[in-house]
């Protein structure tokens, strides 16, 4: 197991300790031992965007903000349903056993609990409270931070030996995403959340689901910058199936079995088989999956300018090619590439807003975030996120449950 930096060690604690605190004022008394938790970070994908659907490469990693899903079983064994309280939406929901009834008709957030609940055939009644400090929708994968720390959660009673590997948490998390959110995502956001790893980023090969835990040591001379535009299309849903849809139909159109069978030359060959946007997508495709392989190596020999321009190329892609960005998210990758010491930014996630990610000198941060909030056109709206990695989902063990109720 993954052993935490003190730093992230005491960010978990107060998190877990702010939780168990709302769970008492929401719940009423608790038995401790009845008790358990379970801890989940957020993630943010530093290259290979959209592509996760379509056998390629990507490079996220797990960032220090966190979703905690804490709670205990029904004291009334025979009651027939689960009660779950967000404090992001301070809203209470139950849900009915059999989840798998109940989870389809539930509150958006609530589906991403049940649909796990569901999809992991839980057989048992909690109560449960979900708390967060990563920022909700932000395209920083708050719902696969939900979907892992709820399995993480309910394997503890459900599953003692737990007796399930990483791979397979992130994969049935996936499959409650598909199945009861209906977001038709790839592997990134579960796989990272589930197998990421404290000081590395995680090259997930999206065709064989091999993955390769790469070290990052830009540190001191260099960060990586998060930066939250505060702004959320509603397309967003919408456009990301139609992308999907695309590209599927595209590689039927290639008669190929897999995008890793493609290249620019097949593309340039076939350009009359893929009609309006499609040969763009495409070719977004093949190429962001090149990139993001030499981005791997870049990052391997700490080769920071190459590393940044690829960087920005899959900006301009995403943005030119793929169509998922948006004004905001351009303005502020404009904005930061103006900055002497910016090696490289780009729109990071689903896209139509959220977040970009920019790579910069550790000297010229101050600069950079100076540069955004004097010139970007929704100053109050922005924000910063740190951005070292963390360790992915874990089960809080009873040592550690047992120092926050003593310091609560
Ligand atoms: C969302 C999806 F959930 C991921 O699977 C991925 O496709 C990403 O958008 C874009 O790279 O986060």
């Amino acid at each position: 197991e993954d052993v935490d930096e003190p730093e992230v060690a005491n960010a978990k604690h107060s998190v877990v300790r702010e939780a168990y605190e709302m769970f008492v004022s929401h719940f009423g008394s608790v038995n401790i031992t009845e008790i358990h938790c379970s801890v989940a970070p957020g993630r943010v994908n530093l290259i290979g965007e959209h592509i996760d659907y379509a056998d390629g490469f990507v490079l996220p990693m797990n960032i220090p903000y966190y979703t905690v899903v804490i709670g205990r079983p029904a004291s009334d064994q025979d009651r027939a349903h689960s009660i779950i309280y967000s404090t992001h939406f301070c809203q209470s929901t139950e849900l009915k056993l059999p989840y798998q009834e109940s989870a389809k008709t539930a509150s958006s957030w609530a589906r991403y609990v049940g649909g796990v609940l569901a999809v992991a055939n839980s057989t048992r009644s909690y109560d449960i409270l979900v708390h967060n400090t990563l920022p909700i929708g932000a395209g920083l994968s708050s719902s696969a931070s939900v979907e892992l720390a709820t399995l993480y959660f309910m394997d503890q009673f459900e599953l003692p030996a737990m007796d399930r590997s990483r791979l397979d948490s992130s994969l049935l998390c996936r499959k409650a995403e598909h199945e009861y959110a209906h977001v038709p995502c790839g592997y990134m956001d579960q796989m990272v959340i589930g197998l990421g790893r404290s000081a590395h980023a995680l090259l997930i090969d999206c065709r064989s689901l091999h993955t390769t835990h790469i070290p990052l040591v830009i540190a001191p001379s260099a960060i990586f910058l998060i930066t939250n535009s505060g702004v959320k299309h509603e397309l967003a849903s919408g456009e990301y199936a139609k992308r999907k849809t695309a590209i599927d139909e595209a590689l039927k159109r290639l008669e190929k079995s897999s995008w890793r069978d493609v290249d620019v030359a097949l593309l340039e060959a076939n350009k009359e088989k893929l009609d309006g946007k499609m040969y763009d997508y495409a070719l977004h495709v093949v190429e962001e999956t090149e990139r993001t392989e030499k981005a791997a190596f870049a990052l391997l020999d700490n080769n920071l300018a190459l590393f940044g321009k690829l960087m920005t190329d899959s900006h301009c892609s995403l943005r030119d090619k793929y169509n998922v960005s948006c004004q905001e998210i351009d303005q502020l990758v404009d904005l930061a590439l103006s900055v002497d010491g910016v090696y490289g930014s780009r729109i990071t996630g689903g896209g139509f807003g959220g977040c970009t990610i920019s790579l910069c000198s550790s000297q010229k941060v101050a600069e950079l975030k100076e540069k955004l909030l004097e010139e970007y056109s929704h100053p109050q709206s922005l924000s910063f996120l740190e951005c070292q990695p963390v360790g992915g989902v874990s089960s809080a063990s009873l040592g550690f449950l047992a120092s926050v109720f003593d310091s609560a």
